[in-house]
């Protein structure tokens, strides 16, 4: 039987969702205008007045928003509340050094929980079943956003988060967790630290799952059901509209309902900017017409991906996105954290490095890991073996204070490093991340 949580929304006309959408967007573009100097600065270069947005057929009109806005307004310019009224700020990877930052009012947390809430219920969870959370809590929104959705459910949460993997098998056995959510190839390498304990999906208690973060193909789903005995749901989101989320996967798992109440996406062509009809492959743009500290509008994800508002089994009308297809930029994600070569990038320049370096990244026993080549130049090249040891040590420290990873440092000979004839070819990404 498939469960909701707010049927009333979940379920409703496709003229109940266009009505709350144009209300919302109205007045959120108003308020933004109003508040955001940022916005008002955008939409007057544009000409465009909030009086120009009268439904969400004129949401085309209204400028994109980008990653690189977030960087420029750092940490708060985007906000469109005072700070007393924020109560929690969230944070993720920005394309250099710096972290882009959001912030939330009560109103948001309890919204954005509704969303994880609609997630879990859809996936089967009752109040009767213990969540167990082993995405990272903090900064990232992963795990706080699980636990709250979770909370709404009034499900037993089992905050875990990340890391230690003995402890979350044990934790899985013994505590009887029902529902685990992390991302897939964590539940993978869950599931082979089981086996290789000498356990099966019959020594758990588990359910399902609600993996999402970062891509994953159906081969992975397939293999995490039957080697966990549960079914897993896919669910997407990101920092900068509100974390996990903004879609769902219900029992047809089929693609993730979006949250359209809250947020309305649009699918455009990357290269010119144009909307496309659905059904059409290009990016993923989203706005929130419901948050009140950062309500982002035309927010381009970098997502590429496609919709549809087909009809769907389980019974919601929301509308439907498929599993993301790629980036329209070069973010990698490792183990759940997003990653921008460029990143790196400033990293090895900023200790003295030539910019000649490659980031291979693979997956081994669904684990991801990153080794970062750099060349060294006759000048930092130390001809000691422990001299290179203490030097690779030295980097691979700086690079995980920026990246939030540990990265494997192989320091190269000068000139080792292949170049090309055309684009560098700095990632080499071995994982078969798509399907
Ligand atoms: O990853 C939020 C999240 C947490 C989603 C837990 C789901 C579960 P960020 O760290 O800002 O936020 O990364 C957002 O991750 O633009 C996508 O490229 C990718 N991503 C997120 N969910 C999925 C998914 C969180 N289900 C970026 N499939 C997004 C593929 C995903 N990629």
């Amino acid at each position: 039987m498939e469960r909701y949580y707010q049927p009333e929304i979940e379920k409703a006309p496709r003229e109940t969702i266009v009505k709350l959408q144009n209300e919302r967007l109205v007045n959120t573009v108003k308020r933004v205008y109003e508040n955001v100097s940022h916005y008002r600065k955008k939409m007057d270069e544009s000409g465009i007045k909030p009086e120009d947005i009268k439904s969400i057929d004129d949401l085309y009109k209204l400028p994109f928003s980008y990653k690189q806005d977030l960087r420029d307004t750092y940490p708060y310019g985007m906000f469109a509340v005072p700070m007393k009224d924020v109560v929690r700020l969230h944070a993720s990877s920005g394309t250099t050094g710096k972290q882009i930052v959001v912030g939330y009012t009560e109103n948001d947390l309890d919204l954005w929980s509704d969303c994880c809430a609609r997630a879990l219920t859809a996936a089967g969870c009752t109040e009767e079943d213990k969540v167990h959370v082993s995405y990272g809590y903090g900064l990232f929104t992963g795990g706080l956003g699980a636990d709250a959705g979770s909370k709404k459910v009034g499900a037993v949460t089992i905050p875990v988060s990340s890391g230690n993997t003995q402890r979350q098998i044990t934790i899985l056995r013994d505590f009887g967790s029902t529902i685990l959510c992390c991302t897939p190839s964590y539940a993978l390498h869950m599931a082979e630290t089981l086996y290789a304990q000498g356990y099966t999906k019959d020594d758990i208690n588990l359910k399902a799952g609600i993996f999402g973060a970062e891509p994953w193909t159906n081969e992975m789903r397939q293999q995490i059901e039957e080697m966990l005995g549960i079914k897993a749901y896919d669910i997407y989101g990101l920092t900068e509209i509100i974390g996990p989320g903004v879609g769902f996967e219900c029992s047809e798992q089929s693609g993730m309902h979006i949250n359209e109440d809250h947020f309305i996406v649009e699918v455009i062509d990357p290269d010119t900017g144009e909307v496309l009809p659905d059904g059409t492959q290009g990016e993923l743009v989203f706005t929130c017409i419901t948050k009140e500290a950062f309500p982002i509008i035309r927010y381009r994800t970098r997502d590429i991906g496609v919709i549809t508002r087909e009809k769907c089994s389980c019974g919601r009308t929301l509308v439907k996105m498929t599993k993301p297809r790629g980036r329209t930029d070069d973010m990698l994600i490792i183990r759940g954290v997003n990653v921008f070569p460029s990143q790196i990038e400033s990293v090895l320049i900023e200790k003295g490095y030539t910019a000649n370096y490659q980031i291979v990244v693979d997956r081994e026993n669904n684990f991801d890991s990153i080794e970062v080549r750099v060349e060294l130049s006759p000048e930092n090249f130390r001809d000691t073996i422990k001299g290179l040891d203490k030097q690779a040590k030295e980097l691979s420290e700086a690079l995980k204070v920026v990246l939030g990873l540990n990265a494997h440092v192989k320091l190269m000979e000068p000139n080792s490093i292949p170049r090309s004839e055309g684009k560098a070819v700095r990632v080499i990404d071995k994982r078969k991340l798509l399907d």
